[in-house]
């Protein structure tokens, strides 16, 4: 390890401003202690998006990577040090399966529905979303971006997390009954009651991570810890949300606990590494994890001290390995999607 350390830092040494090293927060320690900055998906590309480095070695998942170089320049490469390091979320929707839903659904619904991605999803879905007039969101900004969407068409088709989607319809006032889910597997949308009742349609997508923290994770920190707050992602399902005392997006999370009173207690329903970190960095307050197993998220955890050495050391050598190249044509589209939103 310390001689993976060494190789690391001598080869940021040499490449200096030619190379910047994005960390998401979900990264491992071993991971971010080399990491030039620190951020969500969203950010890290839009801080990839303004260096002038020539290589951006993106310490994160697949989808982020992707993003990084559709808002990066022509002269400069992203790449991904561990290339299995995709997201589950993302995976569970496909352009082909979204083609035949968007069919289906214009079947039903006339021309009535908007379509919008979280940004946790593949490149080809934030360009067929940008071609169909729509947007992308993050989970910082989704009650505006829904909220502007609702101006263009009377209903929304929300990729590819549904808890996302109803978390944030259900705070902007829209009941559960107007919501339905499409799945894309049985090609179904899945809903009781009239059709045209309908305002949001969720894709039955989820995080593998969020879903794990339940109803039963929040009884017994009720139960054991009378005086604790309880604060989660909006990839939690709705009930999880409902009885929490605060959700929001990283950002809103890391911000609500550095900005806690000293001695004030937190059991937090995110992933791992981020609870581990903010563990770490507020020893003043008594911080747990919602779920006692953690919950770490695994294609994250797929990028590590040896994946990043290896390509880091490719660079160095002159033959770089994993370069995530976007395809022209959906570069473009994810852009137009990406821009409705940054514009917004
Ligand atoms: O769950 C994730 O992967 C998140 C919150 C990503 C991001 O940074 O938007
Ligand atoms: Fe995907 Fe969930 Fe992992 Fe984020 S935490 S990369 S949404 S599987």
């Amino acid at each position: 390890t310390s001689e993976l350390n060494r190789l690391i830092e001598n080869i940021k040494r040499k490449l200096g401003d030619e190379l910047f090293i994005p960390g998401h927060h979900y990264q491992k320690e071993e991971v971010m202690a080399f990491a030039d900055a620190r951020g969500d998906s969203l950010q890290l590309a839009q801080l990839s998006a303004n260096t002038t480095a020539k290589y951006i070695v993106f310490c994160g998942v697949h989808f982020m990577a992707e993003t990084a170089d559709i808002l990066s320049d022509d002269h400069q490469a992203v790449y991904l040090p561990d290339l299995r390091a995709g997201c589950s979320m993302a995976d569970m929707a496909d352009l082909q399966q979204t083609e035949s839903a968007w069919q289906h659904l214009m079947q039903m619904f006339d021309d009535t529905i908007l379509p919008m991605t979280y940004v946790n999803s593949t490149a080809a879905i934030k360009s067929f979303v940008g071609k169909h007039g729509g947007t992308t969101v993050t989970s910082s900004n989704a009650k505006r971006v829904m909220q502007w969407a609702f101006t263009q068409k009377e209903r929304l088709l929300f990729l590819p997390d549904q808890h996302l989607g109803r978390n944030t319809a259900y705070e902007l006032g829209i009941s559960l009954n107007q919501m339905a889910v499409w799945d894309p597997i049985l090609e179904t949308l899945i809903y009781e009651g009239d059709l045209k009742d309908i305002k949001v349609i969720l894709w039955k997508g989820h995080c593998s991570v969020h879903e794990n923290f339940t109803e039963y994770n929040i009884k017994q920190v009720r139960e054991q810890h009378h005086d604790m707050s309880i604060i989660v992602h909006p990839e939690c399902r709705r009930e999880v949300v409902e009885l929490s005392d605060y959700n929001g997006s990283t950002k809103y999370i890391i911000e609500t606990i550095e900005n806690a009173p000293s001695g004030s207690k937190w059991a937090i329903g995110t992933e791992m590494n981020l609870v581990k970190r903010l563990m770490k960095e507020n020893p003043d307050k008594e911080i747990i994890s919602l779920n006692p197993h953690m919950c770490p998220c695994l294609t994250m955890n797929r990028i590590d001290l040896p994946h990043l050495a290896w390509c880091l050391d490719s660079i160095d050598q002159g033959q770089p390995i994993n370069q995530i190249k976007v395809d022209q044509d959906i570069t473009h589209y994810s852009k137009v999607a990406l821009n409705r939103m940054l514009n917004l």
